[in-house]
């Protein structure tokens, strides 16, 4: 069992009905699928490959090796059993920076910066897109999606997009510590640009984890907890975990578009009726709340997350 391998350039041809149906599948049956020949340049991946591997070489290493999950990992094999084994239990194996468009970026090396800003550029739209895509499989009228994002009808709010730069370094005991804890995304479209080599990530499928396959210059996209809300539950929000690994320091690089603070999310009317099956799954509330909410709860299950949001 394989994570769907989804051909974007299918789309501008003969193809385009059987693309849509897979990207519909994707979205249904995995809410996780790998994108080929999306149109980002090859060229352009292999520069945000190298310029985050060289800042990582530059800024964090050093201060990962001084982190807490090193000093905890490290006081377990030394004997330290319960504290140390209990705390873990609590931490993620992992060094994480975000780029969004108003902090500060590193400056080092010198093409980080610009390289990063293109790749931003070019991810943004792609998510547009696979929203646009979105719509047009749920029925949804073009750029709805967006829309409430952006905070509704006649609202001019800016959707979210932020970058995480991550890398997972080698774990000399991958069996006591965790990579990235099991979780759904709080947010919009997740689109991963993941290590072409070392893998990690895994998706629950039908009870048992699955691996998301390495695939060279392939973007992994998700759908998180919003796009489930606003497809009423036919879209589904999946849990997901990265394992540590004994070799390898795996990159991964998740861009996150989702809506802004104050956009109000509920289920799309279009797809709410009065049977069982199709009634209001979900409650209405803020995004923001539902962010503040999630930011004590990301790695409890989603759905106390939404009644809290609710009755914010
Ligand atoms: O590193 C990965 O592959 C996944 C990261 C992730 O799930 C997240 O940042 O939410
Ligand atoms: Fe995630």
């Amino acid at each position: 069992m394989a994570v769907p391998v989804i051909d974007m350039s299918m789309l501008d041809g003969d193809d385009r009905a059987q693309t849509m149906a897979k990207i519909a599948n994707g979205c249904e049956e995995w809410g996780f699928f790998q994108l080929i020949n999306h149109g980002i340049p090859v060229e352009l991946l292999d520069r945000v490959k190298k310029v985050c591997s060289e800042c990582f070489k530059l800024y964090r290493e050093q201060r990962f090796k001084d982190s807490a999950p090193v000093q905890l990992l490290n006081d377990l094999m030394g004997g330290k059993k319960d504290e140390a084994g209990e705390r873990l239990k609590n931490t993620d194996w992992e060094d994480v920076f975000v780029l969004h468009d108003t902090n500060e970026w590193p400056s080092q090396p010198a093409e980080f910066k610009e390289t990063m800003k293109e790749y931003r550029r070019e991810l943004k739209k792609l998510a547009e897109k696979m929203m646009e895509i979105m719509d047009e499989n749920l029925g949804l009228e073009k750029g709805y999606i967006k829309k409430v994002f952006c905070g509704g009808e006649g609202l001019e709010h800016e959707p979210f997009f932020g970058t995480k730069v991550s890398h997972y370094p080698p774990c000399p005991n991958p069996d006591q510590v965790i990579g990235l804890r099991a979780h759904t995304d709080a947010g919009g479209v997740i689109l991963l640009f993941q290590d072409d080599k070392v893998k990690g990530l895994q998706i629950l499928k039908d009870g048992e984890w699955i691996d998301v396959q390495p695939m060279a210059n392939a973007i992994v996209i998700n759908t998180g907890d919003q796009i489930e809300v606003v497809s009423n539950g036919r879209y589904k929000s999946v849990w997901h975990r990265v394992l540590a690994s004994h070799d390898g320091n795996r990159r991964s690089i998740a861009s996150f578009y989702n809506p802004s603070a104050m956009a109000t999310m509920t289920p799309a009317p279009k797809l709410v009726g009065q049977t069982d099956e199709d009634a209001q799954a979900y409650p209405k509330f803020v995004f923001g709340d539902y962010m503040t909410v999630y930011g004590d709860q990301k790695f409890l299950p989603k759905e106390p997350r939404f009644k809290a949001a609710g009755a914010m």
